[in-house]
């Protein structure tokens, strides 16, 4: 059987603050349409896709928080993705706002779901790495307040037999953090799905804006090649509510080399056929886990928190 998989990134532009629910679905629907006119068995959408990106506002009231949020996964809104993923046979990965109740608790995730070609959830991610801050920062020109609006992720990265490969999902700020790939990668993962929301402007390090699209790029190429592996990078892109958004979205071979990349900071489709027999290219060779790591000598990765001998 053919381990050839073709993957589309469908990058989305700016989402409003006022948007319904319904045009972003409209739009991805079209997106999806468009990637099996290609021939794409699995699409991949932004984090946060269904919405603008919220944490750039700080906000008291939890119902006006709670309305970014989706209690259901499909709900009402979100359900014509999963009944177009089965009518057309074509899986899709999308990030959202999760809310749910647990013991009488209402407890609130920035997830992803991995949905295969029959429209059934096959995979469920909820972001480990959460950026930014808790507090109001009015100094700021816009928040970044995913600390207080989401929990710490509880489910660690778990690998899904789908697709016919090994799938990983992570969300925007883990692909910063070798550990995301590696945990992955120890579960021989062939193709990771990472949407992001990354602003061009950094408030705490400015000197850094010029190297957003950089720093994008460098570590999901070191994260594919350092686990052999094809990512599949996808941006939520372009001006949105007068903040500045990378674009970028690309795929990723597991040599670490870009086979394709959107060219505008729009809505815009690109695709690729995946080999994920590749995979085995780097790792069975250079990147052979089992003849060539040193856990041994790694403890302090999963000892501390912080650097050792400082608070
Ligand atoms: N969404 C998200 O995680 N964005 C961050 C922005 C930088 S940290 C404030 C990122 O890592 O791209």
């Amino acid at each position: 059987m053919s381990r050839r998989l073709k993957v589309a990134a469908a990058q989305l532009g700016p989402i409003r603050r006022d948007e319904p629910r319904s045009s972003a679905v409209k739009r991805m629907l079209d997106l999806m349409r468009e990637a099996k006119g290609y021939g794409a068995q699995l699409v991949v959408f932004p984090e946060l896709a269904l919405t603008s990106f919220f944490p750039r506002w700080y906000m008291e009231d939890q119902a006006e928080i709670d309305r970014f949020f989706e209690s259901e996964m499909p709900g009402r809104d979100t359900l014509p993705l999963f009944e177009q993923a089965r009518e057309l046979g074509i899986g899709f990965y999308m990030g959202y706002a999760e809310r749910v109740v647990e013991e009488g608790t209402a407890r609130r995730f920035n997830a992803s779901v991995l949905v295969d070609d029959r429209g059934e959830i096959v995979g469920r991610y909820r972001k480990v790495h959460l950026p930014g801050h808790r507090e109001h920062e009015p100094w700021r020109p816009f928040q970044h307040l995913e600390k207080r609006y989401f929990e710490t992720g509880n489910l660690g990265f778990p690998v899904f037999e789908a697709f016919g490969g090994v799938m990983g999902m992570c969300i925007c700020n883990d692909r910063r953090w070798p550990e995301s790939f590696r945990v992955m990668g120890l579960q021989s993962v062939e193709l990771v799905m990472v949407g992001y929301n990354t602003p061009v402007h950094y408030p705490p390090a400015p000197e850094h804006d010029h190297l957003q699209c950089f720093h994008n790029h460098l570590v999901m190429q070191a994260g594919a090649y350092q686990n052999g592996t094809w990512v599949v990078g996808v941006a939520k892109a372009g001006q949105e509510e007068g903040c500045d958004m990378i674009g970028q979205s690309c795929i990723i071979a597991p040599t670490g080399e870009i086979v394709a990349q959107c060219a505008t900071l729009g809505d815009e489709l690109i695709v690729a056929d995946c080999d994920l027999d590749r995979c085995r290219e780097i790792q069975d060779n250079i990147f052979n886990f089992g003849l060539h790591r040193e856990p041994q000598a790694y403890g302090l990765i999963t000892e501390t928190k912080g650097v050792v001998g400082k608070e």
